[in-house]
């Protein structure tokens, strides 16, 4: 049976690396039009080149900093002038946009962290979901397109040197379930993915490139793969209109909460 997908719009942030690389990938294989941004303009070109290879019919990257708002306007310009040349659904083309761009910086707790890694975090996790939304609502699918931010079980479970990035992925939990309900009866499904424990660039960018560091948080379990990731996304855009998978809690099974993580040896 041909993908529910095939030949719809999906708009995907943070698509230069980790989730939004795999999500990207994952989509090009069902045959989707791709609309890929990311702030490092080569990395983004080439996973769209990537995606090209993989089945999808279209793969364009645009480069954009959700933690800005004339970036983000800029990029809803530049995707509204590409969907609606190939869209008879007045403009609204993009059948899922899904908000991955974000990311932890620092493990510090309060009394150590610093003034521009909140801020990183605040701009890029928290404000930068508000800004994609407000900026790409009028271009999706209506009824039957999708919103899917990523979260994380950081934003249902507290814990030590997470302040912040806990409290900017519990705001994306509520900015979802607000969304939800601003978007009642329009047909846009809303919906979030909240991953523990993932093997991506997640951990080296939060310890700022120390490899030992990041490792460690792995070591003796299993973790999650930006692949797990992707293939849950794809299951999430491709329910019939009528189904929206609302919240997800994705976890390794050698995870039960954040400090709870099974390891051997
Ligand atoms: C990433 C998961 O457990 O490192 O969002 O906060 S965790």
């Amino acid at each position: 049976m041909a993908s529910r997908l095939s030949g719809k719009w999906v708009l995907i942030t943070g698509a230069s690396s980790g989730f939004g690389a795999a999500a990207a990938r994952a989509f090009a294989a069902e045959g989707c039009r791709l609309l890929l941004g990311a702030r490092r303009a080569q990395r983004i070109e080439a996973v769209a080149a990537e995606c090209r290879k993989l089945g999808a019919p279209e793969a364009l990257a645009h480069v954009v900093d959700v933690g800005n708002t004339a970036s983000v306007n800029a990029f809803a310009e530049w995707s509204k002038s590409i969907v609606s040349a190939s869209a008879a659904e007045s403009g609204r083309a993009i059948q899922t946009l899904i908000n991955n761009a974000g990311g932890a910086h620092g493990a510090e707790q309060v009394t150590q962290a610093r003034d521009e890694d909140w801020e990183a975090m605040v701009q890029s996790n928290l404000l930068g979901v508000l800004r994609m939304c407000r900026a790409f609502v009028p271009l999706i699918q209506a009824p039957g397109g999708s919103i899917i931010n990523i979260g994380s079980i950081a934003g249902r479970i507290a814990y030590e040197g997470g302040a912040a990035y806990c409290a900017v992925k519990a705001g994306e939990l509520q900015i979802t379930r607000a969304l939800r309900m601003e978007l009642l009866g329009t047909g846009i499904r809303v919906g979030t993915l909240d991953p523990g424990l993932a093997e991506t660039e997640f951990a080296l960018v939060r310890f700022k490139g120390d490899g030992d560091k990041a490792k460690n948080v792995y070591k003796g379990m299993t973790p999650l793969s930006g692949e797990d990731i992707a293939e849950t996304l794809v299951f999430m855009a491709s329910r019939p209109p009528h189904v929206c998978i609302d919240e997800v809690l994705i976890l390794p099974t050698d995870q039960a909460t954040p400090g709870k993580v099974f390891r051997r040896n």
